[in-house]
């Protein structure tokens, strides 16, 4: 092992252990067994704290039998290593938003797949965050660009299109995941034990918005946090979703409502919502999109148990919060409507 001091084309950018067992996804102690074996070079600081160039960890990782996630971003697994620790460490984003709009603009959806799970699953960032801050801040720049004639309208769809097909594949492996952990649920229950019934969930936008990205998001939180969900898309009429909710008797709905909509059709649901509400459906609302301050309850006089959340951050904080566990979920009639909070 070297001294760092002795070094002077050291990056600043040169990982921690800790750092490093994040980015692949091992324990620390490993690391730090391959940085004593040689097989993984590294370097001291002048107060003797281990430091790893990335060209030598991906070098390392290129020669071992386990695969390395990492390794997929070639030649940008760098930029995705220090994005990841930068929004993990110090809660920018940035990074991960520029990479959002070079991977959307210039490579397949499934880069975005990659990003997304790698992100989540390997550096432990939330999936709500990373919707909201990563992808989210990602759009509101394409459509900056669009306003100020930097992006054509082809452009932007095109954009938009790649993240679709991006969330349409994140829907199949989280599908997958939850048909595999529910088999393995199934296999492990005692004989004649009914497996364990999952919370229903029908997520759709509100009649007359077509920025259906933000529904499609909570869906997939959704499917994350264990619910089964029906999803409707954009552009579905109240009487409708009430009518679904009837058919298949949800505990929650959840409806997106992107601008130009607001709260003029926010109450427009909540009456259609109530008026058709009966007795026996016991569900709880979800208004995605739509702010709702402290003071205004009167606006939102609802017979439906109501939730404001403005982020996908917020609901899934909400989620969790609200459904700890599969039982006791039958949400009660709230007298006002809550902003869902972090
Ligand atoms: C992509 C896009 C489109 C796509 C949508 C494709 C699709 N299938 O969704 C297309 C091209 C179809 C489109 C159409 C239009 N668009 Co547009 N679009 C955008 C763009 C670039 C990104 C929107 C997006 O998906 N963001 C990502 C999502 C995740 O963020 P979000 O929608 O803000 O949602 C967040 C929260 O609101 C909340 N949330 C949202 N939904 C839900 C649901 C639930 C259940 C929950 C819990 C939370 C939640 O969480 C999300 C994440 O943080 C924005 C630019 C911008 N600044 O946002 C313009 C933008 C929204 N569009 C705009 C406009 C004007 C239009 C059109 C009217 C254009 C036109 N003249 O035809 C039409 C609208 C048609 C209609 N009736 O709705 C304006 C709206 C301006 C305003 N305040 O009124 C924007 C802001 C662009 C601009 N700067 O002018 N658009």
């Amino acid at each position: 092992m070297r001294q760092m001091n002795d070094l002077p084309d050291i990056t600043l950018n040169a990982l921690t252990s800790s750092q490093a067992a994040l980015l692949l996804r091992v324990h620390e102690s490993s690391v730090k067994r391959w940085s004593n074996g040689g097989g993984l070079k590294s370097e001291k600081t002048a107060g003797g704290h281990r430091r790893i160039r990335f060209s030598d960890l991906t070098e390392f990782c290129h020669n071992q039998p386990f695969h390395a996630d990492i390794l997929f971003f070639a030649p940008h697994e760098e930029e995705v290593a220090q994005a990841a620790l930068a929004a993990r460490e110090q809660g920018d984003f940035t990074g991960l938003q520029e990479l959002v709009l070079r991977f959307c603009d210039t490579e397949s959806p499934r880069w975005l797949v990659k990003l997304i799970r790698y992100l989540n699953e390997a550096i432990d960032l939330p999936l709500g965050k990373l919707f909201d801050a990563a992808i989210g801040g990602a759009l509101a720049e394409v459509g900056r660009q669009w306003q100020t004639g930097a992006r054509t309208i082809a452009l932007e769809h095109r954009f938009t299109q790649k993240v679709l097909d991006a969330l349409h594949g994140l829907l199949n492996a989280y599908e997958e995941d939850a048909e595999a952990a529910a088999s393995i649920a199934a296999s492990a229950a005692a004989p004649g034990q009914a497996a364990e019934r999952r919370p229903h969930a029908i997520v759709g936008c509100s009649e007359a918005c077509f920025h259906e990205i933000g529904g499609f998001m909570a869906r997939l939180l959704l499917l994350r946090a264990g619910w089964t969900v029906t999803y409707l898309g954009a552009n579905v009429p109240y009487e409708e979703v009430a009518g679904i909710q009837e058919l298949e008797r949800a505990q929650l709905v959840c409806i997106g409502f992107a601008p130009p909509l607001g709260t003029v059709d926010v109450r427009r649901c909540l009456k259609v919502l109530g008026a058709m509400r009966r007795a026996a459906s016991n569900y709880h609302l979800v208004v995605g999109g739509v702010p709702y301050a402290a003071g205004t309850e009167h606006l939102y006089e609802s017979a439906v148990p109501v939730t404001f959340a403005t982020t996908m951050e917020r609901f899934a904080f909400w989620l969790a919060r609200e459904f700890p566990s599969l039982e006791n979920n039958t949400p009660t009639a709230l007298a006002a409507p809550v902003e869902a909070t972090s």
